[in-house]
């Protein structure tokens, strides 16, 4: 994977520029910069390692060398995309989710709100970051890393989820780059419909532990137990718990696990 072999890949989407860094710290931190200093809409930084890749609220993401994908798109929402910025995380998401179920045919779910599972294991992240500036987002950068070869696995005591690659999972070598041109072709027909109740039934659709019985443990609230039912339509988790009341959970620090 290098910047032409990139380009010559994606040049049928609607990506005007690419960035590719054999190694950077982080893809999303990058794609900031780049933000602030003019990139366009729908630009894409890729790496081949990050050194100090993000998660979500301060955790860290491991991407080792020739082994994963790591990539941020840099968005610039229009006035209707400004009203579901909190979807664009489950956007990516839902693309990871239905390319692997397509192109590597195995099952894959998305855990509430924005991982993506294989088996009950987490084989992607997703994070979403954004430059707000009097009350407007500037622009929107969509961070999604991608566990491909059993060697992008960060060691077991590092992590407080189960982890798992895609090669692992399906047995046999992926092409990268192939699956980079997939999952970017399905975000980019997904985003057209991010504001339709379609973009919220496909990610409903999707949903790992429907059905099932979960724990959810915020930092705020003490942690509850019921049933997963669905999403609602603001994308927030809509849970029946033990008490018979129905609740909704918003976007935002909750730890979803399967009840044991
Ligand atoms: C996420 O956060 O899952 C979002 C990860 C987003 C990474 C992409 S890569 C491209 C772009 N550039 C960046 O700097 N970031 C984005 P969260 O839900 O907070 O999960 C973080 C947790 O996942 C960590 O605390 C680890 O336990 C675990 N983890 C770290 N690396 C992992 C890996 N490669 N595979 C599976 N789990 C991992």
């Amino acid at each position: 994977m290098d910047q032409k072999s990139l380009q010559q890949l994606l040049q049928k989407l609607p990506i005007p520029s690419i960035h590719f860094l054999e190694v950077t710290t982080s893809t999303n931190s990058d794609a900031l910069v780049w933000a602030a200093n003019g990139a366009l809409d729908s630009s894409l930084v890729v790496a081949n390692q990050q050194t100090a890749g993000r998660g979500r609220f301060g955790r860290h993401w491991e991407t080792h060398p020739n082994s994963a994908l790591a990539f941020t798109l840099i968005f610039r929402p229009s006035m209707e995309e400004h009203r579901n910025i909190p979807l664009f995380s489950p956007l990516g998401a839902v693309a990871v989710c239905q390319t692997i179920q397509q192109f590597c045919k195995i099952p894959s779910q998305v855990k509430w709100p924005n991982d993506v599972l294989i088996y009950g294991k987490k084989v992607c992240g997703v994070l979403a970051e954004s430059d707000w500036r009097d009350g407007v987002v500037r622009a929107l950068v969509l961070g999604i890393g991608i566990n491909i070869s059993p060697a992008s696995l960060p060691s077991a005591s590092s992590l407080h989820y189960p982890a798992t690659s895609i090669e692992i999972e399906c047995g046999h070598p992926v092409d990268r780059e192939q699956l980079l041109l997939n999952i970017l072709t399905k975000l980019f027909a997904l985003r057209s419909i991010i504001s339709s109740e379609e973009f919220l039934h496909l990610w409903e659709s999707n949903l790992a532990f429907r059905g099932e019985a979960i724990t959810l443990a915020s930092t705020s609230e003490k942690t509850v137990s019921g049933l997963l039912k669905g999403i609602n339509k603001d994308g927030e988790l809509l849970v029946l718990l033990e008490s018979g009341e129905e609740r909704c959970f918003r976007l935002g620090e909750i730890k979803l696990r399967p009840q044991i």
